[in-house]
C-alpha cells in the first residue's frame, strides 16, 4: 500500500470549475485523493528493456512534419474547448476593470481563433529550474491553495494547451505527468516511504527506501545496474544516460524502483489525458553527432510528446510514433518482414535524454567512495568505448529516421541517433515546439531559471538564442520577437520582473505580403529573488527540505509578483498578455488597463548596452523567516571539463 500521508493532501478535481465560475475567489470543494500515476508501467517487457511486439494492423510510419499529427489535431478539439471555463475563471480573478474578458471568451467559446491558445515553457537549470518552475506551476494551478485569492494567477495552467520542459524543466514536467498530474504541494510533500522529490538525499547515494524496502547505496546501484542490464541483454546499446536516467527516476517517478517499465507514450493512454483535462506535455532534446563537441544553434531540435518523437526542423522534418520508436524504421517505414518494438520510450530515459548534460554528476564523481566498484567499472568501460567527448550523449539506436529525408537529414545514413541535453544549443527555454506556426500558440509564459550570470541568474541568453535561430534557414518559417543584449536585460531590469516580447506586431508584418505569420507573445518570467535567492549552482546535487520549499515559494512569488504586492495589477497584465493576439485578430480596441500594462511590461525596443559590473540582486520582499536561515550552498563544483564546451555553466 502506498497511500498514508497522501490521504491528507487536498486535491480539487476538475469538476470544481463550475463552482469557481460562480464565485471565482471562493475555495472550491476539497476532495482527498492519492498521489497516483498518470503514466503507466506498460512496457511489454515489464522492465526497463524494450521488447519486440506484433506490429499494429497499420504498421507505424514516419510522418512528414508539415502538419500536426492527426492525434494532436483531434485532441486539440477537446483541449481547446476544455480550456474555456478555466480561462474564464483566470480572467475573473485577474479583473481587467474596463473589459469583460470572461464574456468575450464565453461568447466566442466555439471559435478557436478567438479563444487564446496558451503555452507554458519551463527552462533547464537542474534542480534550481525544477524548483523555481514548480513555484510557477503551483501559482498557475487553480488547485493549489492560495492560487485563486487576490493577486493570484490560478487556473492559468488549466487554461493552457501546451506545457513544455527541457532538462531540469523536463524533470518537472515529466514528474507531473508520471504522477497523474498531481499538484506541486503533493509532489513536494510526497508520501511516506516514497523518494519523490526527496532532494536532500544525494542522487549518488540513492533514496532511503525503494518503495518496498530500506535501501543502502550498494543495493540502489545494484538495482540500477540490473535494470540497465535488462536493456543491454535485450540487445540495445547502453549509454551513460541510461544510468543517469535510472537514478533520476527514483526521485521523479513515484513507484517502486523509479518505475522501470513506465513509458512516455503511456501518457496518451491515460483517461484524463484522452479527455484532454490537462495540457499536452512536450520534452525537448538536441541532436549532436558523435565527435562534434559543440552543439551549434543550427543543430536539429527534437521534441518528445505522448504520440510522437521527431523534429519540425527542415533537416529531419518528420515524426515517429513515440510508442514504437525502437522499431527498425528504414526510409520512413518498418519493412514488410520487420518487427515492431515497444518500450524504448522509457519515461525516465526521455527525461534523462533531455538532461543528458547531467551525466556529469556521475562522471565527476566516478571516484566517489559511495559509488560501488561495479558501477565505476561500468561507467569507465562505456567511456572507453565512446570517448570522453561523447559522454553526454543519449544513444537512440535504432535511429527512427534512418534513410528518412536523406537530402536534408545529415544523420539519415547512420543507424544511431545521438541526442543530448535540450539546453546545449543555448536555447535553454523549450520554446521551439511552441513557436511552430502549425501550433498557432498566442502566448508563451517562458519561465527562465538559467544560470547565465556569475551568480546564477538569467540574463536573456536563452531568448536571444531562439531569436537568432529564427533568423537562420534552420528556423524554417518560425518567427520570434526581437530580443536585446544581456547588458540591456540587466540595465533595464528586464530580468527582474516579467517582460513581454513581441507586443508590437508590426515587426512581423513588414515583410512580404504573403508572409504575415505572427508568432506568440512571449511573457518572459525570469528567476528573481523575492523571498529566497534561489540561485544555487546548476550542479548542486542536494537540497534540504527547507531549501526546496523556499525555492518553490520564491517561484510562486516570481509568478505572482509576490501575490500582487509589487504590482497589484500584475494578474490583470498577465491576462492582457493572454488576450493580446486574440484582441488583434478580432479588431477589438485594447482596453486602457491593457495599454497601461503593455507600457509597463513590454520591451519597447530601448537598449542600454553599458557594460555591467556585478549583478547581485537582493530579495525584493526580503528573505522570509524560512529562507533566511537557509544558507544557499554554492555547490562547490566547477564543471569545466564538459565535453560540450563550457555550456554547463549556463544551464
Ligand atoms: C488520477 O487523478 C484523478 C483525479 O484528478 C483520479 O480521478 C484518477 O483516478 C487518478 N488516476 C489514477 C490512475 O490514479
Ligand atoms: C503568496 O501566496 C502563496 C500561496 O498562498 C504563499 O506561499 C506565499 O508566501 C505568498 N507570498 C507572499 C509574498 O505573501
Ligand atoms: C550549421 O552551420 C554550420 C556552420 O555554419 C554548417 O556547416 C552546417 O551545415 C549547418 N547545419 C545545418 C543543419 O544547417
Ligand atoms: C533491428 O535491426 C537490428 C540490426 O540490424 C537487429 O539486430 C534487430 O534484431 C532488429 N530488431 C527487430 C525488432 O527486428
Ligand atoms: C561530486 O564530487 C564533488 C567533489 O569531488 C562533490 O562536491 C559533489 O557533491 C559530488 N557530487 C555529488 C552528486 O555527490
Ligand atoms: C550573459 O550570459 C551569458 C551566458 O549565458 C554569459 O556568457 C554572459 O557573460 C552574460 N552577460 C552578462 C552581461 O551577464
Ligand atoms: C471566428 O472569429 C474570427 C475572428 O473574429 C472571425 O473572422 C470568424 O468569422 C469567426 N468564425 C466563426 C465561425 O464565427
Ligand atoms: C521605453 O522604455 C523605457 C524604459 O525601459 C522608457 O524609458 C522609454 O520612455 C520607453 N519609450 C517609449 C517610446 O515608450
Ligand atoms: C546568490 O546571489 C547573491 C547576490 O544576489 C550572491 O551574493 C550569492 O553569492 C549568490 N549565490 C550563489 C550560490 O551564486
Ligand atoms: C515554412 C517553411 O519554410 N517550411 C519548410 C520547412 O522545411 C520543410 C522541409 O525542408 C519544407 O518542406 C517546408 O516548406
Amino acid at each position: 500500500m502506498r497511500s498514508l500521508r497522501a490521504t491528507l493532501l487536498p486535491l480539487f478535481l476538475p469538476s470544481f470549475i463550475p463552482t469557481v465560475l460562480g464565485a471565482p475567489n471562493e475555495l472550491p470543494e476539497v476532495l482527498a485523493r492519492e498521489l497516483l500515476r498518470r503514466a503507466a508501467p506498460n512496457s511489454p517487457s515489464g522492465n526497463y528493456a524494450p521488447a519486440t511486439v506484433d506490429c499494429p494492423p497499420q504498421k507505424p510510419t514516419i510522418r512528414d512534419a508539415a502538419t500536426l499529427s492527426p492525434s494532436e489535431a483531434e485532441w486539440l478539439q477537446k483541449r481547446r474547448a476544455n480550456t474555456v471555463d478555466p480561462m474564464i475563471a483566470f480572467f475573473k480573478l485577474a479583473g481587467i476593470s474596463d473589459f469583460d474578458a470572461a464574456s468575450y471568451v464565453q461568447s466566442n467559446s466555439n471559435n478557436f481563433s478567438v479563444v487564446p491558445n496558451i503555452g507554458i515553457a519551463m527552462s533547464g537549470g537542474g534542480y534550481r529550474a525544477l524548483m523555481n518552475g514548480a513555484g510557477f506551476i503551483a501559482a498557475a494551478d487553480g488547485r493549489t491553495p492560495g492560487s485563486t485569492t487576490t493577486g493570484g494567477i490560478g487556473n492559468l495552467l488549466q487554461a493552457s494547451t501546451y506545457l513544455s520542459g527541457l532538462s531540469g524543466g523536463g524533470w518537472l514536467v515529466g514528474s507531473i505527468f508520471a504522477n497523474n498530474f498531481s499538484t506541486i504541494p503533493q509532489l513536494r510533500d510526497g508520501e511516506d516511504g516514497s523518494a519523490l522529490w526527496q532532494f536532500s538525499r544525494n542522487i549518488l547515494k540513492g533514496p532511503k527506501d525503494s518503495g518496498l524496502s530500506i535501501l543502502n547505496t550498494a543495493e540502489y546501484w545494484n538495482d540500477i545496474a540490473d535494470q540497465v542490464n535488462d536493456k543491454r541483454d535485450a540487445g540495445y546499446a547502453i549509454s551513460l544516460t541510461d544510468y543517469w536516467s535510472r537514478a533520476l527516476s527514483y526521485q521523479l517517478i513515484n513507484d517502486r524502483d523509479g518505475g522501470p517499465s513506465y513509458t512516455f507514450s503511456s501518457i496518451a493512454d491515460a483517461d484524463q489525458f484522452i479527455a484532454a483535462d490537462t495540457p499536452m506535455p512536450i520534452l525537448v532534446a538536441d541532436e549532436r553527432h558523435p565527435g562534434e563537441t559543440v552543439v551549434a544553434l543550427n543543430s536539429t531540435v527534437f521534441e518528445f510528446n505522448p504520440w510522437e518523437t521527431g523534429s519540425f526542423d527542415p533537416t529531419i522534418f518528420g515524426f515517429a510514433p513515440t510508442k514504437y520508436v525502437g522499431s527498425n524504421f528504414s526510409n520512413g517505414a518498418v519493412p514488410d518482414d520487420g518487427h515492431c518494438v515497444r518500450g524504448f520510450d522509457q519515461f525516465g530515459y526521455v527525461m534523462g535524454t533531455s538532461s543528458s548534460l547531467f551525466n556529469q554528476i556521475l562522471l565527476q564523481n566516478i571516484s566517489d567512495s559511495s559509488l560501488p566498484n561495479f558501477i565505476t567499472d561500468a561507467i569507465t568501460s562505456i567511456l572507453q568505448s565512446i570517448g570522453e567527448d561523447d559522454d553526454d550523449i543519449a544513444e537512440w539506436r535504432p535511429n527512427p529516421f534512418y534513410g528518412y529525408h536523406p537530402d536534408t537529414n545529415g544523420n539519415a545514413d547512420t543507424e544511431l541517433l545521438t541526442l543530448v541535453d535540450g539546453g546545449e544549443d543555448l536555447q535553454n527555454i523549450p520554446l521551439h515546439p511552441l513557436i511552430q506556426p502549425v501550433r498557432a500558440v498566442d502566448v508563451i509564459f517562458a519561465v527562465d531559471s538559467s544560470a547565465d550570470t556569475t551568480y546564477n541568474f538569467p540574463n536573456g541568453t536563452a531568448l536571444r538564442a531562439s531569436y537568432d535561430r529564427s533568423l537562420n534557414a534552420i528556423g524554417n518559417g518560425t518567427k520570434f520577437p526581437a530580443v536585446p543584449d544581456a547588458e540591456t536585460f540587466i540595465n533595464l531590469k528586464l530580468n527582474q520582473k516579467p517582460t513581454f516580447f513581441g507586443c508590437d506586431t508590426s515587426e512581423f508584418t513588414s515583410g512580404s505580403d504573403n508572409d504575415i505569420t505572427i508568432p506568440p507573445l512571449i511573457v518572459y518570467v525570469p528567476l528573481t529573488p523575492y523571498t529566497a535567492y534561489s540561485n544555487a549552482s546548476t550542479f548542486n546535487p542536494s537540497y534540504t527540505d527547507e531549501e526546496r520549499n523556499a525555492f518553490i515559494e520564491n517561484g510562486f512569488n516570481v509568478a505572482t509578483m509576490g501575490n500582487g504586492t509589487v504590482d497589484a495589477q500584475w494578474p490583470a497584465c498577465a491576462a492582457c498578455a493572454v488576450l493580446s493576439r486574440s484582441l488583434q485578430r478580432t479588431g477589438t480596441t485594447i482596453p486602457a488597463t491593457c495599454s497601461s500594462c503593455f507600457e509597463r511590461y513590454c520591451w519597447n525596443g530601448t537598449t542600454d548596452s553599458t557594460p555591467v559590473g556585478s549583478y547581485e540582486p537582493q530579495p525584493i520582499l526580503g528573505l522570509t523567516a524560512l529562507s533566511a536561515g537557509v544558507p544557499i550552498k554554492a555547490g562547490g563544483l566547477v564543471w569545466v571539463t564538459v565535453g560540450a564546451a563550457g555550456l554547463a555553466l549556463a544551464l
